[in-house]
């Protein structure tokens, strides 16, 4: 199927809101039908990042002295299940984005980067989180079998964008490597019901027939994205959308890899309560549509979930939804009609 019919069901599944919507078939069957067509060639993975993966929050702990450690793969990954493509993703632990880290302010914390050895390429990492040259990127350049570390200490609350540093910074981006570090304040954030933790990427590929992409340098410095995706792989976490229920209050981590877009955030069907804009732990913004996030950025919306509904997460530049970038909360429960109901006032 050509990619314009896809995202043609995707459109109309999205914009009438069916209780059927036609997304990317399951990354699961799609990745036996790739096995299959590839005969005897590396298979492609799943390099999409769980969003329930938010880390362990601090709590009310004083500061401690934490250990992380990241392991750059380089994998073959599902770049659009639905148009059954596959990439070569550069990863932080094999996903996309990496792990998110997760501190608090006054840890310190000791960073470890392991550069796989059946690898092709150097890689460090930049943390946007540390006083220090880089970013911790001149202290962990890693060849292909090696490791190194580095030790600081998180001295400023927010929620900060870690990138690969290594030349050509933007392809290292553009093929998967960052992820976000918390650092949380002192007392941790409030609790919530529900966290998630999402991040949009821009990507650059060439144009061929194969199946298997390859990355296109002509179009990253054109700055003209083939794909612009959510969690590394296009319209994956719309295909397996993350679960609330209704009334639930709802957090979201939110990054921009980029290399370069700039994301207008912006959930379809819902407002943001709060948004503390570019990622600080000050006082949240209060009643926000769209929230703007640039590259090397984040922000940490939240919303109460007070009606049943696929809430769409999109960059209201929505031409990027035409190449891949979307994802949705579905909110479970009984209908609110107090607030939201068909025909007319009675
Ligand atoms: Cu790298």
């Amino acid at each position: 199927m050509k990619t314009s019919a896809i995202i043609g069901m995707l459109l109309v599944g999205l914009f009438t809101f069916g209780s059927s919507i036609s997304l990317a078939a399951d990354q699961s069957v799609v990745q036996q039908l790739l096995q299959v067509e590839k005969g005897t060639g590396p298979q492609a993975v799943s390099i999409v990042r769980d969003p329930n993966e938010v880390g362990k929050p601090v709590g009310k702990r004083g500061p401690e002295t934490l250990k992380f450690t990241l392991e750059v793969q380089e994998v073959l990954g599902i770049l659009d299940a639905a148009a059954k493509t596959t990439y070569t993703y550069w990863t932080f632990n094999g996903k996309v984005p990496g792990p998110m880290l997760r501190a608090r302010v006054g840890d310190t914390i000791e960073i470890t980067l392991k550069n796989n050895k059946g690898n092709s390429m150097i890689h460090n990492i930049d943390l946007h989180a540390v006083w220090g040259q880089g970013g911790g990127a001149a202290l962990t350049n890693v060849a292909p079998g090696e490791e190194k570390s580095f030790v600081f200490k998180a001295m400023n609350p927010g929620l900060y964008v870690y990138h690969c540093a290594t030349p050509i910074i933007p392809q290292h981006i553009a093929s998967g490597m960052y992820g976000m570090i918390l650092i949380e304040p002192e007392g941790g954030l409030p609790k919530v019901d529900k966290e998630f933790y999402v991040m949009q990427g821009d990507m650059y590929t060439e144009e061929s027939k194969d199946p298997e992409k390859y990355f296109s340098l002509h179009d990253l410095m054109e700055e003209q994205p083939s794909h612009v995706v959510m969690n590394g792989s296009a319209g994956a976490l719309a295909a397996n959308p993350m679960k609330v229920k209704v009334g639930d209050n709802v957090r979201i981590f939110f990054g921009v890899g980029g290399p370069n877009l700039t994301s207008s955030f912006h959930a379809i069907g819902t407002i943001f309560d709060k948004v503390w804009a570019e990622g600080n732990t000050g006082a949240p913004e209060l009643n926000v549509q769209t929230t703007s996030v640039p590259p090397g950025g984040s922000t940490i919306v939240e919303f109460n979930a007070r009606v049943p509904a696929k809430y769409i997460l999109v960059d209201h530049a929505l031409t990027r939804l035409l190449k891949g970038n979307v994802a949705i909360i579905q909110a479970e429960g009984d209908a609110i009609p107090d607030l939201f109901r068909a025909g007319k006032v009675k």
